[in-house]
């Protein structure tokens, strides 16, 4: 049920040279698209040591497509998700060891109606206990949302009651570092008979990133707990929708799920160029319903739906109007079909 992802890897060389004192040297990816041929400079002599042999940092790109996954009727819907260590590139030349729920950050996207049971088995294939929270259950949290030794298997299910977008992270203390490692994920639970078709559906999980100056480590504590952010992205990598912008028909109906999974940080979705006609946060219920919104204030763990239609043909941005955060990443583009977009994403 995750959305189509795409699949490269990549290496990371730290240049032996820096350990012969030459200074800020570089980094150089290589095996990967041409919107990341060339990494950015990077000091890394503090940690360079004095070994002068190569560090090899071998990395996927985390890299994934937006389009929300079809809802899949099934009166039990069964998900399974392993729970990896992985080196992932989440920007240009920043590769992050990440905590996950299956092959990606965020984990898959997943989508069941109200009246499912959702039965769900985590599989903990790391070194340290995990856990898995769903915000979209009502369930004792002390019996479900329990531990899992590194090597052990977890099994629980819980019906599907309240429609929304909510998420879902590991709850394993300390919990900012789990989700700050990549450890979250959006579930959509549509109303009882599904929500209106519409053609143009996209999902997007707004996190950040503390980086480590060294690359492969997990999230780095000082900056998490000063709250300082490298990377914003939505979908686990920075600015890949204004590398490569998503596609939409002019004047047709689109409808965005976004989730601000963070662990800290807020989401002011806003889609440069138009107004959401409809759009409800958290739950999907007629009494949450707002109309004519400029931008959706979701605070971390928060999710919404966006309705809207981009009226001309042309080049649209979506950011967090926390434009630091989209400074940092949390920025896109949707083009309509006719639309001209320069090399590199044109905006
Ligand atoms: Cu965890």
């Amino acid at each position: 049920m995750p959305a189509r992802r795409r699949n490269r890897t990549l290496s990371l060389l730290v240049a032996s040279a820096l350990a012969a004192g030459l200074g800020s040297a570089a980094i150089a990816v290589t095996g990967c698209g041409s919107s990341q041929a060339t990494a950015e400079g990077h000091d890394a002599t503090t940690h360079a040591a004095t070994s002068t042999v190569p560090e090899v940092v071998s990395a996927e790109s985390n890299r994934q497509d937006a389009v929300a996954p079809a809802y899949r009727p099934a009166k039990v819907q069964r998900v399974v998700l392993d729970m990896l260590e992985k080196n992932m590139e989440i920007a240009p030349g920043r590769v992050v060891k990440v905590w996950t729920f299956g092959d990606r950050v965020p984990g898959p996207v997943l989508r069941v109606r109200v009246g499912d049971t959702v039965e769900v088995t985590i599989r903990n294939k790391g070194t340290i206990q995990h856990s898995i929270d769903f915000h979209a259950a009502r369930i004792a949290p002390d019996k479900a949302f329990r531990n899992v030794d590194p090597g052990e298997s977890l099994t629980y299910s819980f019906e599907a009651t309240t429609p929304g977008v909510f998420m879902y992270h590991c709850g394993t203390a300390p919990v900012v570092h789990h989700i700050a490692n990549g450890m979250y994920g959006m579930i959509i639970v549509e109303p009882e008979g599904g929500l209106p078709p519409v053609k143009q559906e996209f999902a997007f999980v707004q996190s950040e990133f503390y980086v480590s100056d060294t690359p492969g480590q997990p999230a780095d504590n000082t900056k998490l707990m000063a709250n300082e952010p490298d990377v914003v992205a939505f979908n686990g990598y920075a600015a890949q929708y204004k590398d490569h912008p998503i596609r939409v028909r002019r004047g047709e109906p689109v409808r965005a799920f976004v989730l601000a999974a963070g662990p800290n940080t807020w989401s002011a979705f806003h889609v440069v160029g138009t107004i959401f006609d409809r759009a409800w946060i958290d739950g999907i219920h007629p009494e949450n319903l707002s109309i004519g919104n400029q931008t959706l204030n979701l605070s971390a763990s928060q999710g919404a739906v966006a309705e809207f239609r981009l009226d001309q043909e042309g080049v649209y941005p979506f950011v967090t109007h926390d434009f630091t955060n989209a400074t940092k990443g949390a920025v896109g583009l949707f083009a309509t079909t006719h639309a001209k977009v320069a090399a590199g994403g044109g905006h």
